[in-house]
Formats: C-alpha cells, structure tokens, sequence
C-alpha cells in the first residue's frame, strides 16, 4: 500500500510520501520538488509538468495550465467566459455542456475533458510517486480548494480514477495544512482544556482560503472557513502585465495583447518581477530582449508602485479573514497563532495585511509550498493500515448550507428542509424519515445561491423507488440516508423501507438513542419551516474522536439494520428494512461507461508515451555512441587501431550522424538499435584491446602484490 499526498495546484503541484523516516516531499527526474500544473500535447505523445513547462510559449495553442478551477463547470459559465478571453489555449462546449479543452494531439483535433487533462497530471505525478517509491501507487490523498462545490469536487474525484488513483480523500488545502501543523505539536492542550485556535491562511496563484481550526491533544476540529476563490498571486501578475503592455505601447508602440507569444513571456517576466519585489523594495528592472518586432523592451518598478497598483486585490485579503472570525465565534485574543502558506502569502502587503487584521504578528513555522502535499501525505498514513501514526481526528465543515426538496401532497405541494447548515461538522451522515406510499424524488441544493462560488445552486436529485404502501394502505415509514462524505461530497447515499411488525407500535422512536457506543449523539430538531410530510429526525452516529479509517467502519453500510440492542437499550424490537434503489440525476459526474473509456484512453496515452520515450532513448543511443567512439578514436584509443581502419570508422560516424538528421530521423525503433549493434561491432574489438592493455599491468600489479 502506497501513502502518498498530492497538493494539486493552480500552478504548481507537491508530492509528499511516507517513508520509514517519515513524511517527506519528493523531487521529480528534473530534481524539482515542484510539478508545473500544465500538459502539453503534441504530434506523438505529451508532455506533462515540466517538460510541458517548457513548451508553454513555443507550443501555445496545445499547451494546457490554469485548469483547476474548469471542474465542474459549464462553457457557459461566467467564470469560464472569462478566463476564455486570457488565454492562449482554445476551450470548447462539449456535447453536455461542460468545459473541454481543444488541441492538437496526434495530429489530430481532439477535445479533452478537464477530467481527463488533470487524470493526466495526475498520470505524471503518479508515476513520479512510484519512482520515488519503487514501488506501484495506488492509494493517495488530494487536496482541493475548501470552497469547492459538489459539482467540482465529483469532477476531481473522477479525475483520480482516470489516472488509475485510489483517493482515499479529498481534503481541502488547509485542512491538510492544519492537520501538518497539529500532529506533530506535542503541547496541545488536553481534551478537557480550551482548545488552541490557530489560523491558518493560504493564497496560492489563484485563490485565498483561511480556516479557523481548534486543536486539543489528538484532534482538530475547523471551526470557519473563509475565501476568495478569484484572488492569488495571479491577479499581481495579471496586474503587471497589464502595466507594462500599456507602458510598451506608449514607449515602444507595440501591442502585446495580439501577440500571445509576447504576451506569455511579459507573464512570466512578470511573475519573476513580482517574486523579486517581495524580497526587495528598491527600484528593479524589467529588461526583455526581441520582445517583438525584433525590439528588446525594459523598464522599471518598484514596491510601493506594485501596492498602488494593486490596491484594488489588497483591499479584499480582509474580507474572507472578516467571515472566518465572525463565524468562529472567537475573539481575536482567542487566536493563538496565524499561520500562512501558499506562495503568494510571500508578499509583503499580503503579510501586513493578514498580520493587521488579527493583531499579530503572522508565523511561517510551516514551509510554505509544501505544507498541504505534507497534510495530504499524513492523512494518507492515518488512512492507511499499512501505516502507523499518531492518532489524530479531523473534524472538517461543510462549507455551504444544504437543503433537500421534495413533493408533497400536502403543504402547498412542496416540502423542504436545510440537512446541513453552514460549518456543519463533516464528514457526517444523517437518516431522514419519511412517509409514502410511492416513488418520490429529493432534489438536494445549496440554500445560500449568493453566497456560494458557483453558477448553480442545485446538487442534483435523487429519486427513491420501489416505494409501496403498507398492507393496510398506509404510509411505509421510509428512512433515507444523506451524507457529506470524506471527499465533502454530498449524497442520498441510501434508502430502506421499514415493514410494520405485529406489535411494533411506536417502538421505533427507540432509533433516536445513542447507536454506537462512544459516539457523539446529535438530536435533531424539527426545522420552523419544516414543511410536511417529515415525520422524525433520527440521530445519526458520527466518530468525532477517531480517525477517519474507524468512521468508515462505523458507519451502517446501505441497508444495514440499526440494531437497537446495540446501543445497550433492553427494548427487543423487531424491524424488517427493505432497501430501496436509489436513481440520481444531475449529478454531474462521468457516467460510468465515459468514465471507463477514459481510463482507456489514458491507459493506451501511456502507453504511447512511453514507446515515444523509448524509441527517442533508442535514437538518442545512437547519437550518444557516435559522439564517444569519435571522440575516443582521436584519444584514448589512437593506439589500438591502425590509421586507415581509424580513418574509415571516422567516416562511417560521420555518415550516421547525417543519416540521424536526414532520413534516419524518424525511423521505428528496431532500425536504431540495429544501428547501434553494427557501431558497437567496430567499436567493441578496439575497446576490448584498450582495455586488455590497460588492465595487464593492473593485474600484474595486483598480483605483485599477492606475492
Ligand atoms: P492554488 O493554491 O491557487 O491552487 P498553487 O497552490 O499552485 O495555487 P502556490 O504554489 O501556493 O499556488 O503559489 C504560487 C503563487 O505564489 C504564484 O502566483 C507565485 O508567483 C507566487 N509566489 C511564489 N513565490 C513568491 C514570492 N517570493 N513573492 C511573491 N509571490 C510569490
Ligand atoms: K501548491
Ligand atoms: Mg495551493
């Protein structure tokens, strides 16, 4: 089994593994603990992370990066339409109205969902895991933004498992940073004691997440989460290069923005611009050679500048500090610490401004790019039976309102109620009773449209068949279970009918006592606006105090009868429960046919790539051994031939690295490796005789020695 985390970035992505010397960030075959978010599609095969990097600028129309927040989201969605008009890349409407991405690949038109570009990514991280490992990867745990949707999140979920990942969770980014904060903290107060509250605050390339979060020995629990999902290190470029565009219109008349190559470099002048600012405030250089039209540009900027100029970005770092607290209910002098990750935090007005909201001096205990992959890795180990840690409990919040709809025949129709307020502990599940004779839908939705960052408030729908009623004609009692997940997925993730036995009564009330020992009972109350036909809340078992590989156990498996006697109770009642199927609509995730099929895909683009690889390994060899026997012919191996036999093998080389140029270019792999062997049947007898003289007088020595 594989413990592994995965920070998936904006921009940037970070692996963390557990090795036996614990949780460790690994480097990639660049030897960068850093993977470019980007893909690049090509000819023959991909490239993904930094050899994707690379072709950024000279292979712009089918190079793929910014594409984390396309999950879940229509074409038609004003995000999308506006990200649309920055880029280099095409994006195009697929036939169910998601976001595909349009490029050439195999020299053909092909339209990739953002499902399959992050299976991708995902693809290269995997396999940078497994080298780092030696061994398969499999099991993982990912990070996702804390505000993501369902919608985004079955879109991510999905993206693991085309790039053949078990994700045991999707963990938002600072619940993975608080959790590498907490575990290892030997000082935590005591379960009894107050809890200490740590902010913990992350503004990446794209966007800016805070979570207030409780730790007492062994567990966290997040009180509030707050954010900007529209504001990151990116807006501060976006900011520069629009400065410098009109800045080299009017001194050197160029317009940038019709030249996307031009314009992808000012980008990434920018960023450079921008990172050193952050570590000094002098006036620094922007100097740009053949920007465009053959004319090198320059110019300059400093600190105070970039702030005047992004007043409008600083102003809104208060906002989400603002909600956290409030709805944390905390003062600012409950706050023991504020912790920032995330590279954008590295601005200096950033950090002023976070540290003058709370009062305090902000803290960078944490390394700041590598702290979420560090939280995913750790949750990956307590998930993991292959792995023993500390036992440490995480308790996470649902992050917007959630409220189910149904029909009903009374009560003008429609009955509804909110199943998850805001900051509700997840994961988390509950059991709804209903009453029917029939079939009925439950349509799930986020209660709170303006507030949320996403288009459409609805989840989807869910539709509880084979209902019937009783033998008498009455309602069947049907109890149906919702939960959000460990991924922060929503769900009707069952339904059972409960058959009337003789004598029963009103005995099921007994299912509002304690279930499972040692779990946290959580009554429920009917809500005012509780409209109808629901009868009874039933309490619901969640394991606050354990780790999460406990919750899964605990929790009753669809269909599984509550077993009273269980929870201690001396009652004795019979109950016969009858699963019901359960259809889904609009859930937005991959049906499971397209899901298989890109599994396939990918499958058969890994297997292209690697061919690729080895037919370019094979062709380089090649390359490779030219090089060295010429080189060799005229050093080290001068005296082990004759001049004509040097003479005619120097004119063979020569010839095979023309042919490599012209029409041994392209050729299948077996034809190098033949190449190769007919080189090596000249080259070999000479290198036979250089060594054979060389090590003569070695052997003599060493048996000098012996005697
Ligand atoms: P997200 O969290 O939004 O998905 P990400 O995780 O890829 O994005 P990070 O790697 O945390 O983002 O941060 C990248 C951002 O931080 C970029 O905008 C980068 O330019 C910026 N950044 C990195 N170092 C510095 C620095 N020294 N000064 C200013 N900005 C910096
Ligand atoms: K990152
Ligand atoms: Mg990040």
């Amino acid at each position: 089994m594989s413990v592994v985390g995965i920070d998936v970035g904006f921009q940037n992505c970070y692996i963390a593994v557990a090795r036996s010397g614990g949780i460790e960030t690994i480097a990639n075959e660049y030897s960068d603990r850093c993977t470019p978010a980007c893909v690049s599609l090509a000819p023959k095969n991909r490239m993904i992370g930094n050899a994707a990097k690379s072709q950024v600028i000279s292979n712009f129309k089918n190079t793929v990066h910014g594409f984390k927040k396309y999950h879940g989201r229509a074409f038609d969605d004003p995000f999308i339409q506006g990200e649309r008009l920055k880029l280099p890349y095409s994006l195009n409407k697929l036939a169910d109205g998601n976001t595909g991405v349009k490029v050439r690949y195999l020299d053909e038109d092909k339209v990739f969902t953002i499902e399959q570009i992050t299976g991708m990514l995902l693809t290269k991280l995997k396999e940078t895991s497994e080298h780092a490992l030696k061994k398969p990867v499999v099991d993982c745990v990912i990070s996702v933004p804390s505000y993501f949707t369902n919608a985004e999140r079955r879109s991510v979920f999905d993206a693991t498992q085309i790039a053949g990942l078990n994700c045991l969770r999707l963990i938002n980014d600072t619940t993975a940073v608080a959790l590498a904060y907490g575990i290892y903290k030997q000082d935590l107060p005591t379960p009894e004691e107050k809890p200490r509250n740590v902010v913990f605050v992350d503004m990446g390339h794209s966007s800016f997440q805070v979570a207030i979060t409780a730790f007492n020995k062994g567990k966290l629990k997040v009180l509030s989460t707050g954010f900007d999902p529209n504001l990151g290190g990116r807006n501060f470029d976006d900011a520069l290069v629009n400065y410098f565009c009109e800045d080299f219109k009017v001194k050197y008349k160029l317009n940038v923005r019709d030249n996307p190559r031009a314009l992808l470099r000012l980008h990434q002048e920018c960023e450079k611009l921008k990172k050193l600012m952050s570590a000094n405030s002098s006036d620094l250089p922007l100097n740009i050679e053949c920007f465009m039209n053959d004319i090198d540009v320059s110019s300059r900027m400093n600190r105070g500048q970039f702030e005047d100029m992004c007043a409008q970005y600083l102003m809104r770092v208060e906002m989400p500090l603002k909600a956290a607290l409030e709805q944390s209910k905390l003062s600012r002098d409950d706050i023991y610490a504020v912790e920032i990750v995330g590279g954008a935090t590295r601005i200096p007005a950033i950090k002023e401004r976070i540290s003058r909201f709370f009062g305090k001096d902000v803290s960078t205990t944490l390394n700041a790019d590598e702290a979420v992959a560090r939280g995913c890795a750790l949750q990956c180990a307590i998930l993991s039976p292959a792995c023993k840690v500390r036992e440490f409990s995480i308790t996470d919040v649902v992050p917007f309102p959630i409220t189910l709809r149904w029909k009903s025949p009374t009560d003008n129709g429609v009955g509804e109620c909110e199943v998850f307020s805001k900051n509700h502990a997840a994961p988390f599940s509950k059991v709804i009773t209903f009453h029917k004779k029939e079939p009925f839908d439950l349509e799930a939705f986020y209660s709170c449209p303006q507030e949320l960052p996403y288009p459409d408030h609805r989840i989807g729908c869910f539709y509880v068949q084979n209902v019937v009623p009783q033998p008498d004609g009455d309602s069947s009692k049907i109890k149906v279970k919702v939960r959000v997940n460990v991924h922060g997925i929503f769900s009707v993730s069952s339904a059972s009918l409960i058959e009337k036995q003789k004598g029963e009564g009103e005995d099921m009330q007994i299912e509002s006592e304690p279930m499972v020992q040692n779990e946290e009972q959580v009554k429920l109350t009917c809500h005012s606006s509780l409209k109808c036909d629901l009868i009874q809340w039933l309490p619901i078992f969640f394991v606050p105090c354990t780790p999460f590989a406990l919750l899964s156990n605990h929790e009753l498996a669809a269909g599984e009868k509550l077993d009273p006697t269980a929870a201690g109770s001396k009652l004795k009642v019979k109950v016969k429960s009858i699963d019901l199927p359960i259809a889904v609509n609009n859930l937005r995730q991959l049906d499971s046919d397209v899901l298989a099929n890109f599994v396939e895909y990918e499958v058969g683009m890994i297997i292209q790539d690697k061919l690729v690889k080895e037919l370019n390994d094979a062709k380089n060899a090649v390359e490779e051994y030219v090089y060295e026997l010429r080189d060799k012919l005229c050093g080290v191996y001068e005296k082990y031939i004759t001049e004509d036999d040097s003479s005619r093998l120097t004119l063979m080389l020569e010839d095979t690295e023309n042919w490599l140029y012209e029409e041994g270019e392209d050729q299948p792999k077996h034809v190098y490796e033949e190449k190769l062997e007919a080189l090596k049947r000249l080259g070999q007898p000479i290198h036979e005789r250089h060594r054979e003289h060389v090590d003569r007088p070695r052997a003599f020595e060493e048996l000098g020695k012996k005697l």
